[in-house]
């Protein structure tokens, strides 16, 4: 039904790699972010690539064009093959992430409404629903749109059409897999796997959901 995207939110570098191992057969793609890198280094990017896994940059990019193409040349040349960008500096710096993205043959996902409940003082009011209008607009690839709250994903489905959606907040967070699986592109698991005693078994309890 969807793909497991493993968040990997370890700071240490020989932990990232014997999860990733562990975990390679039971996840479709990995997501890194700045906890990994500010840990271990952006090197991590191409030991985790040569596992010929997936990977996303969660980097929530969020800056003036220039810069933001800086950034994701840098993303997509370190070795992933997603990165993650914010919709708030407006579309001409979501285009630069997207432009960057297809330019290295990857793709660009935009964060349209964030999981935790503290996210509904700004994600809120139309905001995100226009930001799903700003990612037609751009050409982006998708969204990030929160597990734990299944029925804005179905709405926000409806904005954006054959794009795709991926999903945090199954897990630690409280989303419920077998509601969020059949909405969604790929369900995103941190803690839930990572935090366990055996990751591959903790990643292997989404197995029902995979497509
Ligand atoms: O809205 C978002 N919620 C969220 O949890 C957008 C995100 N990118 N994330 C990230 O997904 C978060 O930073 C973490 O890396 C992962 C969820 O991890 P966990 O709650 O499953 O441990």
């Amino acid at each position: 039904m969807t793909d497991l995207v493993l968040s990997l939110d370890v700071t240490e570098r020989a932990s990232a790699l014997r999860i990733a191992r562990a975990c390679a057969e039971d996840v479709d793609a990995i997501k890194v972010g700045y906890p990994l890198v500010l840990g271990a280094g952006l090197g991590i990017a191409r030991d985790l690539a040569d596992l010929g896994i997936p990977l996303i940059a969660d980097f929530k990019v969020a800056d003036i064009p220039n810069t933001n193409t800086l950034i994701c040349d840098q993303v997509f040349a370190a070795g992933f093959s997603a990165v993650i960008a914010q919709a708030f500096p407006g579309p001409d710096s979501v285009v630069a992430c997207v432009e960057s993205a297809h330019t290295h043959g990857g793709e660009c996902y935009v964060v349209a409404e964030m999981s935790h409940p503290g996210a509904l003082t700004f994600f809120s009011e139309g905001v995100p629903e226009a930001i799903c209008r700003l990612v037609v607009e751009t050409g982006a690839d998708g969204i990030i749109a929160p597990a734990t709250r299944p029925a804005r994903i179905r709405a926000l489905r409806d904005l954006i059409g054959e794009r795709k959606i991926l999903s945090p907040g199954v897990g630690a967070q409280g989303g419920d897999p077998a509601e969020v699986a059949p909405l969604v592109d790929g369900m995103i698991v941190g803690r839930a796997i990572y935090g366990a005693a055996d990751p591959a078994a903790a990643a292997r309890v989404y197995a029902p959901y995979r497509r």
